[in-house]
């Protein structure tokens, strides 16, 4: 049977929390991120902005440019958590199968709910008339039988809107959709596929699994069955953040360590980012380098430390390296968090002495 998944993403998501808490800033095109002259970047902007060209990761200066009266301003993590966590509870009002993503973003599975007679598609409407009403911003919507097709479809109307993509019309979707959509799909892939002759997913059925695993590895079987807008992963509740990394497949691999080197600040900086913007208050335990070399083995070096400095990205980059001495094609860093444990009864004693709060909302 066909599963009904929906997904939500607020629109602008930082931006229209300012926005909601600022009605003067309502109409003119402004950012939420760092500074200009301290190499800072733009998290996100309102549509008005984008009208200018501005988009999220763009460094802050470049936005400047392009949108010479961009009102900036810096990011509100309390706010924005607690408007995540207000939204999060209209979704369980709904489904226990709530997967979030990030602050704005999540999957339901509302396959098995009956609440607006069974249609997935006014959950969708009613949910996002709610977020409207009570939270005071905007989101749009995808539906569809699976996670990946809800995703692509729920950037199909924004803002504000929604779009369903029934189970009879998934094939046709899927086929029309350029390969970067598939989440994997990065830059060097889809270059990779595009000297294949390979543009759309309908493009990517021509070719068999075995040539697909031949070329990819074992993400080839994965592309195999998306491409065909199959996708079986189930939404998964509460999958509690066991680390956080990012990485950067080089489209020119790095000939030597001393290239690598050179290379690592702009990935921990990509890398401090997203932390800023996910982590949730987890506990950091370990920190990681991982590293793809030109014959395509892979080699993750790791050591524990809460508090990861530019010498211990380093040091673990070298150790890794050294084990092979090729050109490098990927590079990655990340943190393992601690697994979080049962709270400790003795602290009930003192429950009543010290604030609930931990300065989050
Ligand atoms: N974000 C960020 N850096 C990025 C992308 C996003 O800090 N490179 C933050 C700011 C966004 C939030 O995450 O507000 C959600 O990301 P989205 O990709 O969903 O972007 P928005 O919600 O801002 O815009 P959209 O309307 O396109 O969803
Ligand atoms: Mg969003």
């Amino acid at each position: 049977m066909s599963r009904k998944i929906i997904h939500c993403d607020c629109d602008c998501f930082y931006a229209a929390v300012e926005m909601r808490d600022d009605p003067s800033l309502v109409g003119r095109p402004l950012a939420v991120g760092g500074k200009p002259d301290e190499r800072g970047v733009v998290a996100t902007c309102n549509y008005e902005a984008r009208a200018f060209g501005v988009r999220s990761a763009m460094s802050t200066a470049h936005a400047l440019r392009l949108c010479p009266h961009l009102l900036l301003l810096p990011p509100d993590f309390t706010r924005y958590r607690a408007a995540s966590r207000q939204i999060l509870a209209i979704y369980q009002e709904y489904t226990a199968l709530v997967e979030p993503l990030s602050l704005d973003e999540a999957y339901l599975d509302v396959t098995a709910v009956d609440r607006c007679r069974g249609s997935a598609t006014l959950m969708a409407q009613e949910i996002r008339s709610r977020i409207h009403a009570e939270v005071g911003i905007t989101a749009s919507a995808g539906i569809a039988p699976n996670k990946f097709v809800a995703k692509v479809a729920s950037d199909w109307r924004k803002p504000n809107g929604q779009f369903v993509v029934p189970p009879q019309e998934v094939d046709r979707f899927v086929a029309e959709l350029p390969v970067k959509k598939i989440f994997g799909v990065g830059k060097v892939t889809a270059e990779h596929l595009l000297r294949l002759g390979v543009e759309t997913c309908g493009d990517l059925r021509g070719w068999g699994l075995a040539d697909l695993t031949r070329e990819f590895g074992s993400f080839g079987a994965k592309l195999h069955r998306l491409c065909r807008g199959i996708d079986d992963r189930p939404v998964a509740p509460d999958r509690e953040r066991k680390s956080l990394s990012v990485e950067t497949t080089y489209t020119r691999d790095l000939p030597d360590l001393e290239a690598c080197v050179d290379a690592l600040p702009a990935l921990v900086e990509q890398f401090s980012r997203r932390m800023a913007r996910l982590h949730d208050g987890e506990t950091v335990h370990k920190v990681f380098v991982k590293l793809r070399f030109s014959d395509f083995t892979r080699t993750t070096a790791e050591c524990v430390n809460p508090r990861p400095g530019p010498e211990t990205w380093i040091k673990l980059l070298t150790e890794g390296y050294r084990r092979r001495a090729l050109p490098v094609r990927l590079l990655g860093v990340g943190v393992r968090f601690a697994a979080a444990t049962a709270p400790d009864p003795q602290l009930s004693l003192f429950a009543g002495l010290v604030p609930h709060d931990d300065g989050r909302p």
